[in-house]
């Protein structure tokens, strides 16, 4: 079944097939009458996420129902002639599946042939509950006829079931079964054998609880009566898709009882995330009613624990969150995942580790060293021997056991990603500890607060820690960066192609960092995840363009089997999440914008229409003198999100660019756009977008607006056209003339009082 919680409501509908469904009301026949067949023994003898191989025998219940000559759901055999599954396993789009498009493989172990000992029976008929319309509202259960008994032996032997009354207690450790995937998206690998996985039975309680605090694309669920939840706040260890209808039995009394079938989850193994199973005790009186009259029927013994006392109690049980195991550093820009992988006569490669023994870093470090293939024994390749990895707050060196390239890996692919072994576990502490990953529907919020991190075997930026702050772009301006004007942009929600950091200090932005690789860690409520990497710099700037490491979450954990991929921390996407329609690009100067704000310089103020506009705080941005009284502003620059009163503002005439700035200020927008129209005036052209220097709103469509509030201010009349240089100059390019399709221009209009400035 599908991974996401909410599947469409599906109705049951009568199967064509004659006695393939039947819900008549029998009355329930008297307890005992099923109870001379011996269940829930393994003959003494002798995955599941984040489990193991089983013994053969171990779960001789256990059956694999096949559909078109392959596995696709577990059940139980509780009967000769019986087996319990899920509904969901046999009902597609409201309606149920033929019965003879199923058979049920019994006693298998490894579903590997030789299956010794192992049968297939055909199935004759498929029994739903008639309430059962989607996974989400319950009664998840079927009954599947066997067309003949099964052969009862050593590995082919039913469970018992629990009568009506008979409780659990949370906290029991049970165990689920199955050969189902071992991770999301991770099939169960060749031979395929059997995995078992201890889970612990949650309380209602607890388990609602886990799942009322939003998780992926911010959605709750409620558990319903009927359902149960096992597994553990902290995750890792659960049912995943392949394992439906498969059972969690608990051990009572030296029998085994089948406390629930698999049903669903959100997600596999995450965290705060358990499996949610149909609970088989409430279901007594429906089993009894369709399997009446069939000899031997199933076992419902009593329980011989004591009952737990009393109903159920919501205070017995506290809820606890589990927290992140991952992306945690009390100092950023000192990160504990942060690896060194050291190949003898060459500058150390930067890379993260993603869990105890796997470090992720670009395969470009390693490209021009072919590992020696095939391997012939456990040890690894001659030429890993001298590698080394060295660790945060870890003495000595780790050694490699395993590379493991992305397999379409070269120096300028957006998969320059590869993985290393280490020998030995390292134990996870504060330091050295795990980077969060993004499993693939992963959105970093705009304005998400990231860090550029050592990446590769570039050389070190020169700066400070504080210069790698950055905050992601919009990822409307992120396409547009390296998208076309007039390209139309993939609304907020859909995967994005490219991240894009604005730097928080703008003045740096022209910077040139060269030859440097990097990372893109992003902060979400305190934790840092691996957003993005970029190995070869684009050109004379600061990174601009990360590769987002979210689709490479599959390929990580399938190679790793442990690496942290954790759920998206923040949903609160702003106004900008309400955006529905189609985002055009904007103006866009490919050669460098014409009239941005120079340098300082001896000769002083170039442009003596710019001005600094102090907000209270520590903002100061740009502001534009468009008439003796009035200075055009950003919005954003002026009032902060959510905000609707007017700050403190100061107003810095005749010394733009002239200053330096005091201590602590940033410079939060970038300088307008102007441009020389016929005659050699200067035109403001655009409006920086946030956080851009590169992309411009157009100021054209609110000329009215500036006009009407600004008496005096110059608009330029429409044929007036401005004066376009030449292509190769460097200065307006040609697209600026067509604006129509530009955003609009969030600016603000500051009328200046009388007030003459104290300057320092
Ligand atoms: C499934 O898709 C499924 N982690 C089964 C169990 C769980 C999730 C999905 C519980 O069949």
């Amino acid at each position: 079944m599908s991974q996401h919680l909410f599947l469409p409501v599906v109705m049951i509908v009568a199967s064509p097939i004659p006695g393939a469904f039947q819900d008549s009301a029998i009355s329930p026949p008297t307890q005992g009458e099923f109870e001379d067949l011996d269940c829930g023994r393994p003959e003494p003898s002798s995955r599941i996420v984040g489990g193991s191989d089983a013994h053969p025998g171990t779960w001789p219940w256990q059956v694999s129902l096949h559909q078109g000559g392959g596995h696709i759901c577990g059940g139980s055999l509780i009967a000769p002639s019986w087996v319990l599954s899920a509904a969901h396993c046999f009902v597609t789009n409201g309606t149920l599946e033929p019965a003879d498009e199923w058979s049920v493989l019994l006693g298998v172990h490894s579903q590997d042939g030789p299956l010794d000992g192992a049968h297939l029976r055909s199935v004759a008929a498929i029994l739903v509950p008639h309430n059962y319309s989607s996974v989400e509202l319950g009664a998840d259960l079927a009954l599947l006829r066997l067309a003949s008994p099964a052969r009862l032996s050593p590995w082919v032997r039913p469970v018992c079931l629990p009568r009506a009354s008979h409780r659990f207690a949370h906290g029991t450790a049970c165990w689920a079964t199955g050969w189902g995937d071992v991770q999301e998206a991770d099939p169960l690998p060749f031979p395929w054998v059997l995995q078992e996985v201890e889970l612990r039975l949650l309380g209602e309680a607890a388990c609602q609880c886990l799942y009322s605090r939003p998780g992926p694309f911010n959605l709750t669920f409620q558990l319903l009566p009927g359902m149960l939840c096992a597994g553990y706040p902290e995750g890792r260890r659960d049912t995943c898709q392949g394992d439906s209808g498969g059972p969690l039995v608990c051990e009572d009394g030296g029998r085994w009882f089948l406390a629930g079938i698999t049903s669903f989850g959100f997600g596999c193994g995450r965290r705060n995330r358990p499996g949610v199973f149909t609970a088989v005790a409430p279901y007594e009186s429906w089993i009894r009613e369709h399997v009446m009259g069939t000899e031997p029927g199933p076992a419902f013994p009593s329980q011989l624990q004591k009952l737990q006392s009393g109903p159920w109690d919501p205070r017995e049980e506290n809820c606890t969150f589990a927290q992140p195991e991952c992306g945690k550093t009390s100092q950023p820009g000192t990160w504990p995942w942060e690896a060194q992988v050291m190949v003898p006569g060459f500058r150390p490669c930067y890379g993260a580790l993603v869990s105890d023994s796997w470090v992720l870093a670009p395969a470009s470090c390693f490209l021009d060293f072919p590992i020696q293939q095939p391997r012939t024994s456990d040890s690894p390749p001659r030429d890993l021997e001298a590698w080394r990895v060295l660790l945060p707050s870890h003495p000595g060196e780790e050694r490699v056991a395993r590379l493991v390239p992305h397999k379409n890996a070269s120096r300028d692919s957006a998969s320059d990603l590869a993985l290393l072994q280490l020998r030995t576990r390292v134990n996870l502490t504060a330091a050295p500890s795990a980077v969060c990953l993004p499993h693939p529907e992963h959105f970093f919020l705009p304005g998400s607060r990231c860090h550029l991190a050592r990446w590769g075997r570039g050389e070190p930026a020169p700066g400070s820690s504080a210069q790698l702050e950055a905050q992601l772009l919009n990822s409307w301006w992120c396409h547009c960066l390296y998208g076309r004007q007039g390209e139309s942009v993939p609304p907020p929600g859909e995967p994005p192609r490219l991240l894009c950091p604005a730097y928080q200090e703008e003045e740096e932005a022209g910077r040139c960092w060269n030859d440097s690789g990097w990372s893109l860690l992003c902060r979400e409520e305190g934790t840092w995840f691996l957003a993005g990497y970029r190995t070869l710099s684009n050109g004379c700037l600061r990174p601009r363009a990360f590769s987002p490491l979210q689709i490479h979450g599959p390929w990580i954990s399938h190679v790793t089997q442990g690496a942290y991929l954790e759920d998206q921390l923040t949903w609160d996407w702003g106004p900008e999440g309400e955006e529905t329609e189609n985002q055009i690009c904007p103006p866009h100067t490919e050669y460098g914008a014409c009239g941005l704000r120079p340098k300082a310089t001896p000769a002083g103020v170039l442009w003596p229409w710019l001005t600094e506009v102090h907000v209270t705080g520590n903002r100061v941005c740009t502001g534009i003198l468009v008439a003796p009284g009035w200075v055009l502003a950003a919005t954003h620059c002026i009032l902060r999100l959510g905000s609707t009163t007017v700050p403190y503002i100061e107003v810095y005439l005749g010394q733009a660019g002239a200053s330096s700035l005091p201590q602590g200020h940033q410079v939060t927008s970038a300088p307008p756009l102007l441009c020389q129209a016929e005659g050699g005036l200067w035109v403001l052209m655009g409006m920086a977008v946030r956080g851009s220097q590169e992309l411009f709103a157009a100021i054209d469509p609110d000329a009215t607006w500036i006009a009407q509030t600004v008496g005096e201010a110059h608009v330029l009349h429409p044929s007036g056209s401005p004066y376009w240089p030449p292509e190769d100059s460097d200065l307006c390019p040609q697209d600026l003339a067509g604006t129509a399709s530009s955003p609009k221009v969030a600016a603000a209009l500051l009328l200046l009082l009388l007030a003459p400035q104290i300057q320092g």
